[in-house]
């Protein structure tokens, strides 16, 4: 049997080691390039379509017609009046070799007789969405499958064959009627295609009436466009799915590096506290602000926030360029830093946590900081340069897929 192409193993394959490489050396608005990269893959992801249903419903006579060759063309699937699919078989489609066409053997065969045996057998789950054939009515096998694709929240058509050989039966009849034999066959499908309770299990878009001998007529086309349909919309999933997986991880070693700068406050807050108690005026704050402010540079670089003016910073929303321009703005100075703070602890109602350390921002800087005093203002700025952070790489993110060709 050949093998499937499973794009996901790639997303497995990117571990966080890389990912952490990447935002050391370029940042979180670097990581676009990172992802970008990555989600080029999307494009080779492949939409297998098993072709499943009873023994002489005319699976392997579809892929033939649809990829235009006679039954006895050289690699055409062998199609017979007696049973005959016996191993699944892959299929190119004839201009889109991502989407590949599975020839699966029928339920009810010796070596399949029950749909938990296919199901185990066939590797259901390898397959994306299924085309499930029938010549005459839908089985009992049929429902069951299709309700086990739809547990495993696949998508599967029906599908009719051999309306030819309805049409020239009915032929012989005065009253012949295409469009009105048409509707009824249409009818008993419908009709079949239910649940125990009696519900549909598809809509009647998603039954088709063809013959494999006629590819011009009745359903066939629409059929073909269905199925071209699918691959587009498999690859949008895939692609949500490895954005998914990327921004997560991004976003949890975003989170462990504010850890790591949470569990050294503590440090900076004493070696801050140690220096305010220099009781020479004037020194204290010196020491202090140096500190504090160096501490939050290093927030903002181990975040990666980009620098402003640079192409990346460019290339952000403006109101995340903003918020930017805030950051080093507001936390070139500790008055800046704590005027900040002053404002949004008061909107935010925690000013009374806030007055214990800092009654008057004004006494505040002029006596030095203390170390609970510090150890707020760092808390509260690697908050804010953590939210600002999180907005880039979300913004990173989004950016790589509106930089991907979709079409
Ligand atoms: N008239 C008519 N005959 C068809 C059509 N499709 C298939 N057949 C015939 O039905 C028989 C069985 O077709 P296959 O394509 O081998 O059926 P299958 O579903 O692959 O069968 P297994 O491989 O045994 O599971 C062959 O004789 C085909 O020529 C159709 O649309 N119209
Ligand atoms: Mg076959």
């Amino acid at each position: 049997m050949a093998d499937f192409y499973d794009p996901m193993s790639d997303w497995e394959e990117i571990n966080a080691e890389d990912v952490k490489e990447y935002m050391d050396e370029n940042g979180v608005s670097g990581l676009a390039e990172f992802f970008k990269g990555r989600m080029e893959r999307w494009k080779k992801v492949e939409v297998n379509i098993g072709i499943t249903g009873d023994s002489g419903a005319g699976k392997s006579s579809f892929i033939n017609a649809i990829r235009e060759l006679d039954d006895d063309a050289n690699g055409a699937a062998p199609v017979d009046v007696t049973e005959c699919t016996i191993e699944p078989t892959s299929f190119n489609h004839p201009k889109y070799p991502n989407i590949k066409f599975w020839d699966l053997p029928g339920i009810g065969t010796p070596n399949y007789p029950d749909v938990e045996t296919y199901r185990d057998k066939v590797q259901l789950d390898k397959y994306h969405t299924f085309l499930i054939f029938a010549s005459s009515r839908f089985t009992e096998n049929d429902i069951i499958l299709a309700k086990e694709i739809k547990k495993q929240g696949k998508s599967f058509f029906f599908i009719r064959t051999k309306i030819d050989d309805n049409v020239r039966a009915e032929k012989r009849k005065k009253s012949f009627s295409e469009a009105a034999m048409l509707e009824k066959i249409r009818r008993n499908c419908i009709k079949n295609l239910v649940d125990e309770d009696g519900k549909p299990i598809c809509i009647e878009d998603h039954i088709f009436l063809i013959s494999n001998h006629h590819p011009g007529k009745w359903d066939f086309g629409r059929l073909t466009q269905a199925i071209l349909d699918a691959l587009p919309r498999y690859q949008r999933e895939t692609l949500t799915l490895s954005l998914n997986a990327l921004t997560s991880l991004s976003k949890d070693i975003l989170k462990r590096k504010v850890e790591f700068l949470e569990g050294r406050m503590m440090y900076v807050a004493g070696a801050s506290a140690l220096a305010a108690a220099i009781p020479v005026l004037g020194l204290s704050f010196a020491v202090d602000s140096a500190l504090l402010l160096k501490e939050i540079r290093e927030y903002i670089t181990q975040l990666g926030i980009p620098e402003k003016g640079s192409n990346r910073f460019g290339r952000l929303s403006s109101t995340t360029q903003q918020e930017i321009l805030d950051l080093y703005l507001k936390f070139a100075t500790v008055s800046g830093i704590a005027s900040l703070f002053a404002i949004e602890a008061a909107a935010e109602g925690v000013a009374e946590e806030f007055a214990r350390f800092i009654p008057f921002v004004g006494s505040f800087i002029a006596s030095g900081l203390s170390f609970g005093g510090t150890y707020i203002l760092l808390r509260h700025s690697l908050k804010r340069i953590e939210a600002v952070a999180l907005a880039v790489l979300e913004e990173a993110a989004q950016q790589s897929v509106d930089d991907l060709d979709l079409e």
